[in-house]
């Protein structure tokens, strides 16, 4: 049998062919993944998902990952495919996994802003908002992760159109931002650990962005930051940061991981700055993609044990 082997994961791929991988990925497994559409982007794209699961009759614990919310970070799509792929292929392979796949369900968008993420092939490797176009002015285009209905432009994000933070008209006027976050509100009750994943810097985050002050959970959260870069440590050395964002990286407001944390409830939620810290940027080498996959996959392994055991 013939098992997705034409994809290669040691590649960045362009929206086409992921598209693709993901109906393959669900054709070689069909008891494991069903592809979805999530919503659709403001140039009529689909944002689509892969729900991972060892028994689809079930309702479990959930796990939700999402990268290439900004359109240049191109290793974090690569490595959140690379990861899509061993999960199952190693269920019923790895006990970890086994164990994950029978307790947790998870979701995975691959690529959340389509529209930036087609622009990056096609004109600008380093664009990062989303496509829409804005009341006037001629700049085109919104942070995605500076759109969330939490703490909706406060400091550390912009209200010109023409900048790189650019929080847009109001909270959730991008249609990529709000049919994601429904996603999360109607699976609220089963959604326990969210991941939003970035490049570059090597850190791996938990609430607030929008203040330096840290909330009630902080200790329980950071320590699981602490248990995913640990184990991401001791595949090839790789050293990551931890923190809450607003400490660690910057202060910014509307962004995932806080409004997943405030408004969907979900106590465990991260954002992750990918390989490497600084020699490459978002230009990441090809070359690397693989060593992200595997090391990341271990991380996010250990968060989850850590989550199932709290
Ligand atoms: N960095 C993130 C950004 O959106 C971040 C840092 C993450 C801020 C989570 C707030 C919340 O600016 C990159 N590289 O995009
Ligand atoms: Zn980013």
């Amino acid at each position: 049998i013939r098992k997705n082997d034409q994809f290669d994961y040691g590649m960045y791929h362009p929206l086409n062919e992921i598209n693709r991988w993901m109906n393959q990925i669900q054709r070689d497994y069909p008891n494991l993944i069903q592809v979805f559409n999530v919503t659709q982007s403001y140039e009529g794209r689909s944002v689509k998902a892969l729900k991972i699961s060892s028994n689809f009759q079930m309702k479990k614990p959930a796990i939700f990952f999402d990268a290439g919310i900004h359109a240049r970070e191109w290793i974090s799509p690569a490595t959140l495919i690379f990861m899509t792929k061993s999960l199952v292929s190693n269920y019923t392979v790895d006990p970890t996994v086994t164990q994950l796949l029978d307790f947790f369900d998870f979701y995975i968008v691959p690529v959340f802003n389509v529209d930036g993420y087609q622009y990056t092939w096609t004109f600008d490797r380093l664009w990062r908002k989303t496509r829409s176009v804005n009341l006037n002015s001629f700049c085109i285009g919104v942070d995605a992760n500076r759109n969330w209905d939490s703490h909706f432009c406060e400091s550390g994000s912009s209200t010109d159109p023409c900048s790189e933070t650019y929080c847009g008209e109001k909270a959730f006027s991008e249609r990529e931002v709000k049919g994601v976050a429904d996603f999360l509100l109607q699976n609220k009750d089963t959604i326990v650990l969210y991941i939003n994943f970035h490049s570059y810097s090597q850190l791996w985050m938990s609430p607030w962005a929008y203040t330096t002050e840290k909330p009630n959970n902080f200790e329980i959260q950071d320590r699981g930051s602490i248990e995913a870069i640990n184990a991401l440590y001791n595949v090839f050395g790789t050293e990551y940061n931890h923190g809450n964002v607003a400490s660690t990286i910057y202060v910014a407001s509307g962004a995932a991981v806080d409004w997943a944390y405030e408004k969907a409830n979900i106590l465990f939620s991260y954002t992750v700055e990918l390989r490497n810290q600084d020699k490459y940027g978002f230009l990441l080498p090809p070359d690397q993609i693989i060593p992200s996959g595997i090391e990341t996959f271990e991380a996010v392994k250990a968060l989850a044990l850590y989550v199932k055991s709290q």
